[in-house]
């Protein structure tokens, strides 16, 4: 096998050698007497890279949803042998729209392409490589047409999620003072992710009952929007709540509507 692999670079060398002549002297004809290698032998090689198994690989295979699918192509034969200086065709489609397209790749020693898709949805990525003989220009041997095909499934990375805390403020229900500074609640506005969690606590240090309630205050009369209630809490109880959609969500203590807050869900 490494004959085969060994003419395709005595080829390559050869063409070099031409193109070295060629430079060297650019009225002369490329010499041709370099050429050793008898017709019989490389018939024999021909015959042998025609029967070469070339199976691609994908390095790497996997790949997050949004980013783009950088891979190269790997190629070994049935023995598990790295062959190089394959041409082949390489093309990528999610939902039949394609996002990769690299015809008349070549992958050769040292100098191996890089295939970059567009950004990524969530759907099946289809990956087809198409082989194309082995060698450079006119000197292409081996199996052609060759198609292989993957399936590679794109990941949801996973997302970071954030706690954030909400407090009740020190006496928020026996005087109305944190009503003017906008404090009963602190932070009394919040900004936060849909999947984040939201964390109510009674932290007051007066020991007074309160509530987290979702819905608005007219005057002093409450309504409710079903939302999150955490109902009434004792002191130093807390209450979860994760927010599933966005939107602007307004609050209050069912037990002081003075104690009125914002948790804004982007
Ligand atoms: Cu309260």
């Amino acid at each position: 096998m490494n004959l085969t692999y060994g003419v395709i670079t005595v080829v390559g060398v050869l063409v070099a050698i031409s193109l070295a002549l060629i430079i060297a002297d650019p009225d002369g004809a490329p010499e041709s007497r370099a050429m050793v290698i008898p017709e019989n032998k490389i018939a024999q090689i021909e015959k042998d890279l025609n029967q070469l198994s070339v199976n691609p690989s994908l390095l790497p295979s996997i790949t997050n949803v949004g980013d783009a699918l950088i891979l190269e192509v790997e190629f070994r034969d049935d023995g598990g042998n790295v062959v190089d200086h394959v041409n082949y065709d390489i093309f990528a489609t999610q939902n039949s729209n394609s996002i990769l397209s690299d015809p008349a790749s070549h992958r050769h020693p040292g100098k191996y392409p890089i295939h970059e898709s567009s950004a990524l949805d969530a759907s099946l990525i289809q990956i087809q490589v198409v082989v194309q003989g082995l060698g450079h220009g006119d000197d292409i041997f081996g199996p052609k047409g060759i198609e292989t095909t993957f399936t590679i499934t794109p990941m949801v990375s996973a997302q970071t999620t954030t706690e954030t805390v909400i407090k009740t403020a020190d006496n928020s229900g026996t005087s109305m003072d944190c009503q003017a500074d906008l404090d009963c609640y602190t932070p009394s506005i919040v900004t936060v992710s849909v999947g984040d969690v939201v964390t109510m606590l009674n932290s007051d240090s007066a020991a007074a009952m309160h509530s987290f309630t979702a819905g608005t205050v007219d005057g002093f009369t409450p309504s409710p929007s079903g939302t999150f209630d955490t109902g009434i809490m004792s002191a130093d109880d807390s209450f979860e709540w994760i927010p599933e959609s966005a939107g602007e969500i307004p609050y209050y203590c069912m037990l002081h509507t003075w104690m009125q807050g914002t948790i804004i869900v982007e």
